[in-house]
C-alpha cells in the first residue's frame, strides 16, 4: 500500500493507479500536522534534551504532567516505547506483569516487555467495557512462594482500543489500582487516548489518573501530533524512567522542534476531541442500518469514543464470501480506507482531525454500495 499512497497537497492521500484521493479511516495515527501546528515546530526553541537543556520539550512534560496530576513528565518517541519504559522501569527479570489479553502492551507491542525486560506478561480476559474483573485480578496475584514469579505490575488501558474505544470511568480505575495497591503492586495506565475518555466522559484527565502509579499519552493520535507520546509519573518514577528511555535509544537531542507540536496539540486539540466522538456516533449509526453490518462499539453497552468496530456478516446479504477482508478492498475502491481484523470478521473505522462530517457521509454510502455489490 505505501508504495502506491503518496501524500499530496499536506492532507489528502492519493492513489496513483488509481487516480483517487482516500478518505483514510484506518487510524487517528494518520493525521497531517496542519499549517499552524508546523509553523509551531519551525519556531520552536531548542537545546539538547539528553541535558535536559531543550526548552520546549521541557515545556511540553511539565504541560502534560500538570494535566494527568503528575510530578514529571518525559517525552518518548512513541505510544510502544512510552508503554516499554514505563514496564521496565517497574518491573524486573522474571517480575510478573497482570494485563488484558486484549490490552495493546499485550497484543501490539512486539513482545517488548518480555524480549527486552524479561517481564512476564500474565493475561487476564477483558471485559467488553475494557475493563479486567476485579476478583479475576485478585485470584491471578501470586502469593508470596519461591516457585512464582513476583506480581508486580498492573497494565490498564483507557480509552480501550480492541474494545471498541471504551472510555473506561475513574471508579473502576480507582478500584483496580486500590487492589494492586493493597498487593504492592503498581499501576500503568496505557492513556495513549486518555483525552478521547476524558472528553468522552466530561471529566479532566486527572480523575482518571488520580490512582495511576505512571500513565502514557499519545499526542501522534487524536491531538494530531506527528510523533511522540508523554510518560508520566512521580518525580523518582520518571528520574528512573529516563535512564530507561537512553538504554532503549530513546535519548533524543533537539527534540523540542516535534516537541512543539505536542504542545500545540495539548492546547488546541483536545477539546475538539468531541466533534470526531461525534463523526464517529454519525458513523456507527450508519453502519447500524446496513443489512449484513453490526456496530459493536457503539451498541449501548459501552461509552464510545473516536474508534468504530463493526462486525460483517456476508452470509445475511446472501454473499457468505464477502468478510472484512473484502469489504476493506471493495471500499478502497471507493476510495475509503478502512482496517480489517481479519479472521475476526471485523473492521474498524477512526475519526481523527482529518475527517469531516461529509466524509463520514461519504464512507456511510460507499459502505453501503460495497456491501450490495454482486
Ligand atoms: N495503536 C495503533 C496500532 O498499533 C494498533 C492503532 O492504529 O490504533 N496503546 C494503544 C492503546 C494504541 O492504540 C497504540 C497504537 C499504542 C499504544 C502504541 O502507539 P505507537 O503507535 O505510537 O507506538
Amino acid at each position: 500500500m505505501p508504495a502506491i499512497l503518496q501524500n499530496v497537497n499536506n492532507n489528502q492521500w492519493f492513489d496513483k493507479e488509481m487516480q483517487m484521493e482516500f478518505i483514510d479511516l484506518r487510524s487517528d495515527t494518520v493525521t497531517l500536522p496542519t499549517d499552524e501546528m508546523r509553523q509551531a515546530m519551525a519556531n520552536a526553541t531548542v537545546g539538547d534534551d539528553v541535558y535536559g537543556e531543550d526548552p520546549t520539550v521541557n515545556r511540553l512534560q511539565e504541560m502534560m504532567a500538570e494535566l494527568v496530576g503528575m510530578e514529571a513528565g518525559l517525552f518518548v518517541a512513541s505510544g510502544t516505547m512510552g508503554n516499554v519504559v514505563a514496564v521496565l522501569t517497574h518491573a524486573g527479570r522474571g517480575d510478573e506483569m497482570l494485563l488484558g489479553d486484549l490490552a495493546h502492551t499485550f497484543l501490539y507491542e512486539g513482545g517488548a516487555a518480555a524480549g527486552l525486560g524479561g517481564v512476564h506478561p500474565h493475561i487476564l480476559p477483558n471485559e467488553d467495557d475494557g475493563t479486567i474483573d476485579l476478583d479475576g485480578i485478585e485470584r491471578a496475584i501470586r502469593p508470596e512462594n519461591v516457585h512464582f514469579p513476583t506480581s508486580r505490575l498492573l497494565c490498564l488501558e483507557d480509552t480501550h482500543n480492541r474494545c471498541g474505544g471504551a472510555a473506561i470511568g475513574p471508579e473502576y480505575l480507582d478500584a483496580a489500582a486500590r487492589l494492586a495497591h493493597s498487593h504492592g503492586m503498581a499501576v500503568h495506565l496505557d492513556g495513549a487516548r486518555l483525552f478521547n475518555a476524558s472528553v468522552a466522559l466530561g471529566i479532566p484527565a486527572a480523575q482518571l489518573t488520580r490512582s495511576m502509579d505512571s500513565v502514557m499519552i499519545c499526542l501522534s493520535k487524536g491531538l494530531g501530533a506527528p510523533v511522540g507520546s508523554v510518560l508520566c509519573g512521580t518525580r523518582s518514577f520518571i528520574d528512573r524512567a529516563l535512564r530507561v528511555r537512553k538504554v532503549l535509544g530513546g535519548g533524543m537531542r533537539q527534540a523540542g522542534i516535534i516537541a512543539a507540536a505536542g504542545v500545540y496539540a495539548l492546547e488546541k486539540n483536545i477539546d475538539r476531541l468531541k466533534e470526531d466522538h461525534a463523526n464517529a456516533a454519525r458513523l456507527a449509526e450508519g453502519i447500524d442500518s446496513i443489512p449484513g453490518l453490526r456496530c459493536t462499539s457503539h451498541d449501548g453497552s459501552k461509552v464510545p469514543t473516536n474508534l468504530v468496530y463493526f462486525a460483517v456478516d456476508g452470509a445475511t446479504v446472501g454473499d457468505p464470501s464477502l468478510n472484512a477482508d473484502v469489504l476493506s478492498l471493495r471500499l478502497r475502491k471507493r476510495g475509503v480506507l478502512a482496517n480489517s481484523l481479519g479472521s475476526s470478521n471485523q473492521m474498524r473505522m477512526v475519526t481523527h482531525i482529518g475527517i469531516s462530517s461529509a466524509d463520514i457521509e461519504q464512507s456511510i454510502a460507499a459502505l453501503r454500495s460495497a456491501m450490495e455489490e454482486t
